[in-house]
């Protein structure tokens, strides 16, 4: 049975040589782990992850970073250079293609052969294992910033060996938010059990004394997802990280709309997380939070697109998040150009740069909200904690089984499917199905008096309909759901 342990070292170098035998990149001299740590002590500072997200969280900057991929080596780099100089992107991304995802690394393979063929990408990302620590250094050595792995892979034990071996200092994923909103019969013992080991391997290289970041997906399926679900994932996935010995952790949160809700959904984020690590015996932990641009639906309209980038910018930035992952105007037909995602870094980097000094005041309404989060958050933890008899590993497994914790719209056979989430008068997003959620009944009334007060504002029942206008809403230009799009 899984448990929330961390893996001995001896146990972790016996499955790092099964796991390096999955595809021949995993062959390379690179991987030595003495050289790779070696080669990790040598970066620059200005190309560590993890310094330069603790040199921003220090100055209280909002720091910006695109999505982009491609499946050619020499045009993912050029595309990495455009987005540095004329986005001014903070930190760089690779964002792996599917089939890597997917650990089919020979379908990626032809992809690359038909791309170079046709001179032109027809992948969706980068083929990071395929191009392996020659080609991933070589990204790392064209650029000036700091390079992490997005991706969405369940088993990214390979991909996370070969990125770090070519120096990138952060990976993105977990074994619940890169499972439950992307996969479909995977189970949560296996993802957990991979991403225990991705997290084992930075906790390798902390121990040798090189930083390393981890960010939890904290947007999950990025539609009307309650925050005290996503905070409550991005708690989970931090702590299982740190048992491994992850000390540098992002977590993450997408806009849900209501700027209240978002800066108190941030602050509750920061503060559990720091707080939960902390009581369940983690010290010198260094957290950080990314503030996810507008993860749904987006307007095809180009001005409105810019509208939408530049609100999430504004939140961002008056959230003091440490880190934004920008959109782009292209986002409701596709990936985008590289043209198309420079202008939308730049004009998200104007914004949180103008508005770095500010940030939202405490008031009322944003006190009580952060207090609802947090008793939220708290209530499903308790649950989970029970669920796994202490052990949170354990506990997320029956939790996800049983319905305790539930992802609205996600795609795996393992969750529940149960909670139906919908938005309030002023946008904030509620619960109108719990399901078998974790709530305490206070909590449930909250809920549901908050959603009856917009029945009876918008004279309609309260049902499946409210939920489906609020899915479409801010692609037509409003934030609550209107009973005319019906
Ligand atoms: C869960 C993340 C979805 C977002 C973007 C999509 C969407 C995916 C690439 C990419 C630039 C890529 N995305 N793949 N953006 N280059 N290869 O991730 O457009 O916004």
């Amino acid at each position: 049975m899984i448990e929330n342990k961390k893996i001995p070292l001896e146990e972790f170098l016996t499955i790092r040589k099964e796991v390096l035998r999955t595809w021949h990149t995993g062959n390379h001299p690179g991987l030595d782990l003495d050289v790779a740590v070696a080669k990790l002590k040598a970066l620059p500072d200005h190309k560590n992850f993890a310094k330069k997200l603790r040199k921003a969280k220090e100055e209280g900057i909002t720091l910006v970073q695109p999505r982009a991929g491609v499946a050619r080596l020499n045009e993912h780099i050029e595309l990495l250079q455009y987005l540095e100089v004329e986005g001014h992107a903070d930190f760089l991304p690779s964002t792996i293609d599917s089939y890597t995802r997917h650990n089919r690394y020979q379908n990626a393979e032809d992809g690359i052969n038909e791309s170079e063929k046709q001179g032109r990408s027809l992948l969706n990302g980068f083929p990071a294992v395929n191009h392996g620590v020659d080609g991933c250094s070589k990204v790392l050595d064209s650029v000036n910033s700091p390079l992490q792995a997005r991706h969405g892979t369940p088993d990214a034990r390979l991909l996370s060996e070969i990125i770090h071996a070519s120096g990138w200092t952060s990976n993105e994923g977990g074994g619940i938010s890169y499972n439950i909103p992307y996969a479909k019969k995977i189970s949560l013992e296996d993802t957990i059990r991979y991403w225990q080991y991705c997290d084992r391997l930075v906790g390798y290289y902390e121990e040798q004394g090189v930083e390393i970041n981890r960010e939890p997906y904290g947007p999950l399926t990025g539609t009307l997802v309650p925050p005290c679900i996503s905070n409550t994932v991005a708690i989970l996935e931090a702590l299982m990280a740190a048992e491994q010995g992850v000390k540098n952790i992002t977590v993450g949160y997408g806009q849900g709309g209501n700027l209240i809700q978002d800066v108190a959904a941030l602050r509750a984020l920061e503060e559990q997380t720091n707080h939960y690590l902390k009581i369940f015996g983690y010290e010198d932990m260094f957290v950080t939070t990314v503030f996810h641009q507008w993860m749904g639906g987006f307007p095809a309209n180009e001005s409105e697109a810019v509208a939408l980038i530049g609100y999430a910018s504004t939140v961002a930035a008056m959230g003091k998040a440490t880190k934004m992952i920008t959109k782009t105007t292209h986002e409701s037909f596709g990936v985008p150009t590289k043209e198309a995602n420079a202008k939308a870094i730049r004009t998200s980097r104007y914004i949180t740069t103008i508005l770095k000094d500010q940030q939202t005041p405490d008031s009322e309404e944003l006190l009580v909200e952060i207090e609802q989060i947090k008793k939220e958050v708290d209530s499903l933890m308790r649950s989970v904690v029970k669920a796994g008899k202490g052990d949170i590993a354990q506990g997320s497994i029956k939790a996800f089984k049983d319905g305790l914790i539930d992802i609205p719209f996600a795609p795996s056979e393992i969750n529940n499917g149960k909670i139906l989430p919908a938005r309030d008068l002023d946008g904030k997003i509620r619960i109108l199905e719990f399901g078998n959620l974790g709530f305490t009944e206070e909590i449930k009334k909250f809920h549901q008096d908050k959603l009856q007060a917009r029945a009876e504002k918008q004279d309609r029942p309260l049902e499946i309909q409210m939920v489906i206008d609020d899915i479409y809403a801010v692609s037509n230009g409003n934030l609550v759901g209107e009973k005319e799009n019906n």
